[in-house]
């Protein structure tokens, strides 16, 4: 018999709180991986940055606030099905629970870089900067990829993976 899942996180969560918080300063258990910048044509004010977010850890995280020096600020985003349309809204923060991935995809969480201040060609490396929840910060480099090359990699439809 398995555990129910809510309880393993709970279990997790009731340790992490036991335990001493080690002060680990710049050190992270977050790991990033398929990160890419979408390509847009050139006057475009606004992209998105997406990539999936992995927490080795056994306490939930938070991303909070990205910074990149190609766009003047940033924003997390969701996308919510509205009685049939997607739309984009703003949210205070992206979740990373413990020992899982949240992944940022076109339909669903995205970092979206509001007011360019360069052309984005592609194969141009993005520096983002991430913020999370234990004060923590991630460095990366995420290329620029036409948003053509990125739909045929992908098989799956978005519609109908919203899960929250
Ligand atoms: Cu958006």
């Amino acid at each position: 018999m398995r555990l129910h899942p809510t309880l393993v996180v709970l279990a997790a969560t009731l340790t992490a709180l036991t335990l001493p918080l080690p002060s680990l300063a710049g050190e992270t258990d977050l790991s990033i991986v398929g990160a890419y910048v979408r390509m847009v044509p050139p006057g475009t004010p606004n992209t998105a940055a997406f990539m999936t977010i992995a927490n080795s850890s056994s306490s939930d995280r938070k991303l909070l606030q990205v910074e990149s020096p190609v766009a003047r600020r940033s924003e997390l985003h969701t996308h919510l099905n509205d009685q049939g349309m997607m739309r984009m809204r703003q949210v205070e923060a992206i979740e990373i629970k413990a020992a899982a991935h949240t992944e940022l995809k076109p339909g669903g969480y995205h970092i979206m870089l509001l007011d360019l201040q360069q052309l984005l060609n592609e194969g141009d490396s993005v520096p983002l900067t991430l913020r999370f929840d234990d004060g923590s910060t991630k460095e990366i480099h995420a290329p620029v990829k036409k948003p053509q090359t990125v739909m045929k990699a992908q098989t799956t439809p978005e519609h109908g993976a919203m899960k929250h």
